[in-house]
């Protein structure tokens, strides 16, 4: 109860207090009497409800650190170290003004110790001294949100690096005391990378591989700790009309952000996650253990995908996510395609960009050779868009690991190669309608990356031979 009232009847007080309380704002309670409450957190893409108070409270934020195992990728896992049991951890949301009374417990099933340095934080190291805990330890310290704005928090015990790596971080919101303006949305994205001793894609258990971090070469890049985390179903949704916020962090350890989402500009963006917004802006950098907070308003319906704009991360190491547009189209803003007619310069068209035939390569001598050359071509050609796992990506890319399209007929595939495949296609029933571009390969490298597909990812084997591609490419 304030002081103020104390010489006061106490009903009258509680009564005078409650009328007061809800307008005044008691800058003159002290922690000890201020109204307690239990931080509501979330995992990601979920953000815990606006903060309705005016007025400071004491909140009580309990945050577990547990490490376990999960997946980073279809048929990939990772041991990951985790806040709150995902990556990136648990948001939290204060509001400027208030008291955290914050405790870290230490899972006894962790084999590491960890603690926790929140850049909304005070004081030194974030907290990370006074929240060291070992495995089975719970540590409690306080802190004043002091300023306004969108933290990164992490752990930072030693070796620094390879706990972040492994998933320790996470971002906690200090709204400020006139709020956040209203928005119909909102959404936490978090991107990080990670480090592991297979390349992209390779399955298993994946350890942690330090001299990569070292050379900052992540072989993932993704957002919310794992490939398609926000993809097909698990996408963000709005309607057409509606605002949308997205609280965004950069979990690193390495890596610099070009957080850019595909077809939306983003209206406004808190800089850095502070107080200073900038307008109409297509990419805003994201610095590693920063945050940038976003809000646009959608206004046609679609699929809005979000990326590292650092291209390569988005379509070949994970860092793509998407937002799911519903409702109603406007043509005045968006007309979709109006027309598809043929264009036929004059001179008729180039043989290839290079402006020849590929160098002749290796010969194959064997079948197993023509596996071998053939993975380079994929890698090269076809796994950008079928992915180096073979699996595609749902309703754009169709797998060619099982796929009964390929595996019925091998040879129907040649063709597909050599011209080119467009309009509705059934892959293991499910319908693609896309357009894959004729390639311009030798007869020798369609046979080897071909005979690589049907050898590859538990497929049935088989070979197709340059005189098989021969014989394809004359009967046109
Ligand atoms: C630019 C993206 C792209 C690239 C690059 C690409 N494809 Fe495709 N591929 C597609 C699309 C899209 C389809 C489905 C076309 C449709 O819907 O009609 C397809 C279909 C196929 C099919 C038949 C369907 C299936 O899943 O079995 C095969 C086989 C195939 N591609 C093999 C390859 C090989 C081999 C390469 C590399 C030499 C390659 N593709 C490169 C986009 C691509
Ligand atoms: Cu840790």
């Amino acid at each position: 109860m304030p002081k103020l009232f104390q010489h006061l009847d106490g009903a009258v007080a509680v009564m005078l207090t409650a009328i007061i309380g809800s307008f005044v704002t008691p800058s003159f309670l002290t922690a000890d009497e201020l109204p307690v409450e239990t931080a509501k957190l979330t995992a990601a893409p979920s953000v815990p409800p606006v903060i309705n108070r005016d007025s400071p409270a004491k909140v009580i934020v309990n945050l577990d650190s547990i490490e376990l195992q999960g997946k980073l990728a279809d048929g990939v896992d990772y041991t990951f170290w985790t806040f709150g049991g995902t990556v990136p951890g648990s948001f939290i949301r204060v509001r400027e003004g208030d008291e955290i009374e914050f405790h870290l417990n230490n899972h006894p099933s962790s084999r590491m110790p960890h603690n926790i340095d929140l850049h909304a934080v005070t004081g030194p190291g974030g907290g990370a001294t006074s929240s060291f805990s070992a495995p089975g330890h719970s540590s409690k310290f306080s802190f004043k949100a002091l300023n306004p704005g969108l933290y990164v928090y992490h752990c930072a015990t030693a070796p620094v690096g390879m706990h972040i790596a492994n998933g320790m971080y996470g971002l906690i919101l200090v709204e400020p005391e006139s709020g956040l303006p209203e928005v119909d949305r909102e959404y936490y994205v978090m991107q990080s990378e990670f480090y592991t001793t297979g390349a992209y894609g390779e399955e298993g258990l994946q350890p942690f591989d330090m001299q990569k971090a070292l050379l900052e070469t992540p072989d993932y890049v993704v957002f919310n700790g794992s490939v398609g985390s926000t993809v097909g179903d698990k996408a963000l949704k709005a309607e057409v009309g509606e605002t949308v916020r997205l609280f965004v962090g950069n979990g690193g350890p390495n890596l610099i952000s070009s957080f850019h989402v595909i077809g939306e500009i983003f209206d406004k963006v808190y800089i850095e996650g502070g107080t200073l917004t900038n307008d109409n802006v297509q990419t805003t950098l994201i610095p590693a253990g920063g945050a940038a907070i976003v809000e646009f308003k959608v206004d046609v319906p679609g699929t809005f995908i979000m990326v590292d704009h650092s291209i390569f991360r988005a379509f070949n190491k994970g860092a793509l996510g998407m937002l799911e547009v519903s409702g109603p189209e406007d043509t005045a803003v968006y007309t979709g395609k109006q027309e598809d007619s043929i264009y036929l310069p004059e001179g008729g068209a180039l043989q290839s960009i290079a402006g020849g035939v590929a160098p002749a390569a290796t010969i194959a001598e064997s079948k197993e050779q023509r596996v071998q050359l053939g993975q380079r071509i994929y890698e090269q050609n076809c796994s950008a868009c079928h992915q180096p796992t073979g699996l595609g990506i749902p309703n754009a890319f169709p797998p060619l690991a099982g796929s009964d399209y390929l595996l019925s007929d091998p040879r129907r595939s040649i063709e597909v190669l050599l011209e080119g495949l467009s309009g509705e296609v059934v892959v293991n029933g499910a319908t693609y309608n896309g357009v894959m571009p004729a390639v311009s390969l030798s007869d020798e490298q369609v046979a080897n990356v071909l005979t690589y597909t049907l050898n590859s990812w538990n497929n049935n084997g088989g070979e197709i031979t340059p005189l098989d591609v021969q014989e394809v490419r004359s009967s046109h």
